[in-house]
């Protein structure tokens, strides 16, 4: 059914996962970069003890293998990063910025490397070189203009080292503000919310080594074949030694049906693959809350039926609260209402439970389509509830695993990136550096965008990251963005982001991942942490391809020395050797004690999680089962007010061809899109139903209700294997239509995974109007 003879240029997918178009794809990508040989030597240094953390995903390895440990989109991301293209101020004197900003998002990072800091002159519409001891004294002055520390916006994307962003948070606390929008209020922030209440940790709790003794693990609204490859590989010895994995999604991606591994001559050879999961379920968008409850309705009843042979007693009573109020919540939840909005039907549910149940052991790992829903917060608590009631946390193969996104997210996060952070973290910081840290909370992504929308917020420095493409309701953040008196961007690539020019603009060009960073203390490492809370140190191994580049520690350190003097450390001799910046972190952040020590050891160490050890850091210091009702109806109020029944349900999701906005290529190989991305995927029926035929060029509009127009023009239908009423697109194209204001629930994260659209008949050419 999935192949559509009306389809132009789209054909269904035969191969396995990975094997030989992953090869092909990394052939293509690593020639493109210009400098094959040179980077060859650095691939096989991707995540091996002494070379570098890839800068893609944030999946970890086992510390003890010594395989070769990179991906098909690994190697993609270390090409695009190990370029020998440079965007210099040549290449800006040849293109004004608003010649750039007709260019595609792929087009703008394809030109390669920034090398030198620029300043956007409106005048000429270029962008002109400035030294950096002269952008660092324009930022200083920015920031000393405003009038409260407040005004200012310091965003941080998820690639930014331990140290950069450990000396990050510490000049915007010096400097008087708690305003670190990130790129995680946009990715797992609801996973953060969620389990620190339900179990006292905002992270996972299951290691690498806990795939391998599980004997169910539950996969959902997570797409690893193409975000997370080197998860497929723990996911295939599972099956093989008979453990069960279970996915729920709504598309039956490629990645998660059958998989080859391209490391693996022999099956490559003989084209074989084996099954991935065990079972698949396509619930509807938002529907895995009403999922996870019918599976707990199952459960109940059975304990019913055969007390002590569901429920881990023992563990509920030594561990838990709330048992009581939960399963007065599951009792209220009926099957109807479970049905209608799940998508599944009972009988599917109960087979899911029955899977759950008969599992010793169980995983339950989840990524984006979880989380960025506006119930996301109920929906993660409802995954520990599951859990919680079979003991399944703290012991040997099983537990809790939010996969996260950008390879350092997470570490970025225990540095103290956090708009809300926690007490005792400023307590620690105003003992060791002996300021008055700004206690008030700051503003997270969403806030942001509002404040320079409506001028309380005047200056935006980006730690990495793609800003104006990233965030919701494009239009808008533009704006917002251009609204400022000055926007600072840090980065490796040119992007949008900056060419939506504040006032006054500058590109500081820094190093990446990959390239050698030399301080007067000798060559320079830096530390990441994983999904798994292993730290380890990354290591560069190529040149910079311009000695004008500095590192995110160098270029954070000049604006603070700029801004503060050496209040309140001497930043530059911190430069020197980023030993003095893990001495702090060591002083001042709980489990680093002797960083510089434990970090000799291969793989790295062990941060720690207390709920792994069954100590609940929760208010009341118990585990908690939270019965929260399960949502009337999965649509917003403010939609129900636009007055108009949406046709379809929007995700907007990534490509195999991407790194969030960062474009790699036109393909999404294992859905069978090739050479476009502006394609809305919808079922056959859906797409009689609305009177289209599939090929047909169609706007999509969402609904709201604040009177603004959010559309995007011009997008291929195409017929696809999805269930009905369910629509997917790729982000960012799609982000016009994401209202500023549909927010999750208590994690303030946009609803990428679900907006309600009508779609109309194209008219003009143009994409945008
Ligand atoms: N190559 C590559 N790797 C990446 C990234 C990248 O862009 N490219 N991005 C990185 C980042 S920052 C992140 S956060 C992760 C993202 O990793 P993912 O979360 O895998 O990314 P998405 O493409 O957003 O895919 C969401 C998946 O959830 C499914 N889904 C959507 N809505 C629902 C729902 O309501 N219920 C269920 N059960 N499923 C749903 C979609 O069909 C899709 O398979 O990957 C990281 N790794
Ligand atoms: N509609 C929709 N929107 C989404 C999502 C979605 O699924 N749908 N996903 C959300 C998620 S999960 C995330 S994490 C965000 C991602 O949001 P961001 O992290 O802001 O975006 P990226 O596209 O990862 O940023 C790419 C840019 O980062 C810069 N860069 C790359 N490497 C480095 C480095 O080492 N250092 C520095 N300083 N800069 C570097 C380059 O200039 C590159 O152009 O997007 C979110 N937005
Ligand atoms: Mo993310």
């Amino acid at each position: 059914m999935s192949l559509q003879p009306l389809n132009p240029r789209y054909k269904p997918y035969r191969g396995a996962a990975a094997g030989w178009g992953a090869l092909r794809s990394v052939a293509h990508a690593w020639l493109d970069s210009k400098q094959p040989f040179k980077n060859l030597r650095a691939l096989l240094k991707t995540n091996q003890h002494g070379g570098f953390d890839c800068p893609g995903c944030a999946w970890g390895d086992s510390p003890e293998d010594g395989r070769i440990k990179f991906c098909e989109n690994g190697a993609k991301a270390v090409n695009w990063e190990a370029t020998k293209r440079a965007v210099d101020a040549a290449f800006f004197a040849r293109y004004s910025v608003s010649q750039l900003r007709g260019q595609s998002d792929y087009w703008l990072e394809y030109q390669g490397r920034l090398t030198e800091p620029m300043r956007y002159d409106a005048t000429s519409d270029h962008y002109l070189p400035i030294s950096w001891d002269a952008a660092f004294a324009l930022i200083a002055e920015h920031l000393q203009a405003l009038d409260s520390p407040n005004q200012a916006e310091f965003y941080t994307s998820g690639r930014a080292s331990n140290e950069a962003a450990y000396l990050y948070q510490l000049f915007v606390r010096a400097f008087g503000t708690n305003n670190f929008p990130d790129c995680s209020n946009m990715c797992h922030e609801a996973s953060g919310v969620a389990l620190s209440q339900s179990v006292g940790v905002g992270k996972g709790t299951v290691t690498f080594a806990d795939f391998e003794h599980s004997d169910a693990i539950f996969v959902l609204g997570q797409n690893p074949g193409t975000n997370h490859p080197r998860m497929l590989e723990p996911l295939r010895e599972a099956v093989q030694r008979g453990a069960q994995v279970v996915c729920f999604n709504p598309l039956k991606e490629r990645g998660l049906e059958r998989f080859q591994h391209p490391q693996h001559a022999l099956e490559m050879l003989s084209n074989g693959s084996e099954p991935l999961n065990t079972a698949f379920f396509r619930p509807a968008l938002g529907g895995d809350m009403a999922v996870l409850r019918g599976m707990a309705k199952c459960l109940l009843q059975w304990e019913r039926e055969a007390p002590g042979s569901v429920f881990d007693h023992a563990f509920i009573a030594a561990h838990c609260s709330g048992i009581d109020a939960y399963l007065a919540a599951v009792d209220a939840s009926d099957w109807a209402h479970i049905e209608a909005q799940s998508g599944l039907r009972q009988a599917e549910i109960e087979q899911a439970a029955r899977l759950y149940r008969n599992a010793e052991r169980v995983i339950m790992c989840w990524a984006m389509g979880i989380t960025q829903h506006h119930h996301s917060v109920v929906t993660i608590q409802e995954i520990a509830n599951l859990l919680l009631l079979r003991g399944n946390l703290g012991r040997p193969g099983a537990g809790l695993c939010p996969v996260r996104g950008h390879s350092n997210v997470q570490g970025d996060r225990t540095m103290g990136i956090n708009e809300r952070p926690a007490a005792a973290f400023l307590d620690a910081l105003e003992q060791r550096f002996k300021f008055q840290v700004p206690r008030a909370p700051g503003h997270n992504t969403v806030d942001a965008i509002n404040a320079m929308l409506a001028g309380r917020s005047k200056v935006f420095i980006g730690l990495g990251g793609n800003f104006a493409q990233a965030t919701p309701d494009s239009p808008r953040t533009h704006q917002a963005l251009q609204q400022c008196a000055l926007t600072v961007q840090i980065s490796t690539k040119l992007n949008r982001s900056h060419l939506t020019c504040g006032r006054d603009t500058l590109i500081l060009p820094c190093l990446g991942r990959t390239d050698i960073d030399r301080q007067a203390g000798g060559p320079q490492a830096v530390t990441v942490e994983d999904s798994f809370s292993m730290v380890h140190a990354s290591h560069g191994q190529l040149e910079p391809l311009s000695p004008q580049m500095r590192s995110e520690p160098a270029i954070v350190a000049g604006i603070a020395q700029a801004c503060l003097g050496k209040h309140p450390v001497d930043w530059s001799a911190l430069i020197a050797d980023y030993e003095r910046i893990r001495e702090l972190i060591a002083d001042t952040i709980p489990g680093f004690s002797d960083f510089n020590q434990r970090l000799k050891h291969p793989g790295g160490f062990y941060l720690g999680n207390a709920a792994a050890e069954r100590r609940w850091q929760t208010a009341n210091g118990r585990a908690n089962l939270i019965g929260n009702p399960l949502p009337v109806s999965l649509l917003h109020a403010k939609v129900q007010q636009s007055g108009a029944q949406p046709d379809l349900i929007l995700q907007t999701l990534r490509s195999h061809d991407q790194y969030n906005t960062t474009i790699y290529g036109l393909d999404d190989r294992y859905r069978g899109v090739k050479g476009q991305r502006d394609v809305i995927l919808v079922s056959a029926e859906d797409i009689r139903r609305l009177g289209f035929v599939a090929g047909q060029k169609v706007d999509i509009f969402s609904l709201w209700d604040d009177g603004h127009e959010r559309r995007v023009n011009n997008f291929t239908l195409l017929a696809f294997d999805t269930p009905q009423g369910q629509a997917a697109a790729y982000y960012p194209e799609t982000n016009p239509l994401v209202p500023l204001d549909s927010v999750g629930v208590g994690s303030h994260t946009p609803t990428a995974k679900f907006v309600a659209i009508r779609l109309r008949a194209s008219q003009t050419s143009a994409r945008i109007v």
